[in-house]
């Protein structure tokens, strides 16, 4: 449910901006659709935070969650590894490469960590703060509670599976969590979105839209 009441960001809040990298982007190896959509809301919101967190997936060469490390396997199809199901991706995000970089159009100098993941290569990690084998730690949560942020806010790419994971541990690490959906795109694959939306609502993550928030910076 989107709720209505206006938000002033403070210095117990952070908004984390996940995985706006050029793979993600129209042109790129997993492109979202309409993903550039997200930038210019993600631009004005940064500019009322004083704390903005990046998240970057971040994989190296026959990551297990590319369709390419399976015989026999598509993008978009879904696999049984490890620690469950996975669903297989095109190669994105391959450590160093073009693809993998933060998108130049972000205007969010004041940015004050970049958090790689996804660098395990035989776990995915959609969320910043958990590998999705649902034990490996990126530590994202610790540095949060060090830094004494009380709310999080979520916006980026994709809202159905990296931004949703993140907003779900956040929620689950005890941050007052908040997704600003305006300035998220989802890929929706077999339902992905509803069922993350029916996720979010059931961990109660307030689902809010840019106008809500008024700057303190
Ligand atoms: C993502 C699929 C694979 C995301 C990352 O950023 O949502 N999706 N890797
Ligand atoms: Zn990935």
């Amino acid at each position: 449910m989107t709720e209505r009441a206006t938000i002033k960001a403070g210095e117990h809040d952070v908004l984390i901006v996940v995985d706006v990298q050029l793979d993600f982007l129209p042109g790129g190896a997993l492109a979202v659709p309409e993903g550039d959509a997200v930038i210019a809301p993600i631009n004005r919101l940064a500019k009322l935070f004083r704390h903005v967190v990046l998240t970057q997936d971040w994989h190296p060469e026959g990551h297990a969650s590319f369709a390419s490390s399976h015989p026999e396997k598509q993008p978009f199809e879904v696999t049984e590894l490890h620690y469950g199901p996975q669903v297989l991706w095109p190669n994105h995000c391959v450590q160093g490469t073009p693809g993998a970089e933060i998108s130049p159009d972000l205007d969010i100098p004041h940015a004050q960590l970049v958090i790689r993941k996804g660098y395990n290569a035989r776990i995915d990690s959609y969320s910043g703060f958990k590998e999705a084998d649902r034990r490996t730690s990126t530590g994202l949560a610790g540095y949060l509670k060090e830094r004494g942020f009380s709310r999080v806010f979520c916006v980026g790419l994709a809202l159905d599976f990296c931004v949703a994971w993140t907003a779900l541990d956040a929620v689950e690490a005890g941050f007052d969590t908040y997704l600003i959906e305006d300035a998220s795109r989802a890929i929706d694959t077999d339902g992905s979105l509803a069922r993350a939306r029916r996720d979010m609502e059931a961990a109660g993550v307030h689902v809010i839209r840019s106008e809500q928030i008024l700057g303190a910076r």
